[in-house]
C-alpha cells in the first residue's frame, strides 16, 4: 500500500495520476498547504523540505520525497512507464528533469508574479521563459506522440503543469502539437481519475482539506 501525501497542485496531481495509471493500492492524504500543514513536525519527519508530494510504501517502509524520484520509484515498483532499455530510459529521464528543473520552477514563478501587481518585469520574464519552454515541448511533440516516444512518467510529470498554465491564463493556441498531446492525455481514464483525487477510482482519503487549486 502506498500512503500518498499530496495536495491539489501540479506536483501533487502527478502523484495521483501515477497511482491511478499503475493501479498500485494507495491511500491519498490531502494536506492543507494553504494552512501550512506541510510544516508540521510529523510531516517534516517524512520530508525535511516540508513540501508535498511524499509517499510511504507500507510494503517496505520506504519514504520518498520529490515528485521525480517518487515517479521513478512507483514506475519501478509497478514495472511500468519507465523503459528498462538504457537509451529509452535516459530519454524519459531527460524530459522528467526538464520538467522538474525548468518547466515546474519557471511556471511556479510565473504564477507567483501573475497573482501580484507591481512587478511587471518579473512577470514578463517568467512568462517569456514559460512560453519558450512550451515551444520546446511543442517542437519535440511534432516528432512523436508522447514526449519520450512511448507514454511514460515524463508525460505524467508534464501534464498537470500544462493544465495549470491554461488555468493561469496561457493558451496552447500557438502550440498545436502540445495541444493535441494535452487532449490525448487528458482523455485517459487514469488521468481523469487522478485529477479527481480524493474521489478517485480506488484511493481512500484520510483528510480532505482545501489546497491551492491548480
Ligand atoms: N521539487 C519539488 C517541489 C514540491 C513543491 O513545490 N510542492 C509544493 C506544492 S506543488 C508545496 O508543497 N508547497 C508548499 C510550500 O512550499 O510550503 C517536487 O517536485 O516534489
Amino acid at each position: 500500500m502506498i500512503e500518498a501525501y499530496t495536495a491539489h497542485t501540479p506536483n501533487g496531481r502527478k502523484l495521483a495520476i501515477m497511482l491511478e495509471e499503475t493501479g498500485l493500492p494507495y491511500r491519498a492524504r490531502i494536506l492543507d498547504i494553504a494552512q501550512g500543514e506541510q510544516h508540521a513536525a510529523w510531516f517534516r519527519r517524512l520530508n525535511p523540505n516540508g513540501k508535498i508530494p511524499v509517499i510511504q510504501d507500507t510494503d517496505t517502509g520506504r519514504v520518498v520525497w520529490e515528485s521525480g524520484p517518487i515517479l521513478i520509484y512507483l514506475a519501478e515498483k509497478a514495472g511500468r512507464l519507465l523503459p528498462a532499455d538504457p537509451a529509452a530510459r535516459l530519454d524519459v529521464l531527460q524530459w522528467l528533469f526538464f520538467q522538474a528543473g525548468s518547466l515546474g520552477p519557471m511556471s511556479g514563478q510565473f504564477n507567483h508574479f501573475r497573482l501580484r501587481e507591481g512587478e511587471p518585469h518579473a512577470l514578463a520574464r517568467y512568462r517569456t521563459e514559460v512560453l519558450r519552454l512550451l515551444g520546446v515541448l511543442d517542437g519535440a511533440l511534432q516528432e512523436q506522440t508522447y514526449i519520450a516516444g512511448t507514454y511514460s512518467i515524463a508525460d505524467i510529470a508534464l501534464l498537470p503543469w500544462i493544465r495549470a498554465l491554461q488555468k493561469w491564463g496561457l493558451t496552447l493556441d500557438d502550440f498545436s502539437h502540445l495541444h493535441q498531446w494535452y487532449a490525448r492525455l487528458a482523455a485517459r481514464p487514469a488521468v481523469v481519475h487522478g485529477f479527481a483525487v480524493p474521489t478517485s477510482s480506488q484511493g481512500e482519503t484520510a483528510t480532505i482539506t482545501t489546497g491551492e487549486n491548480a
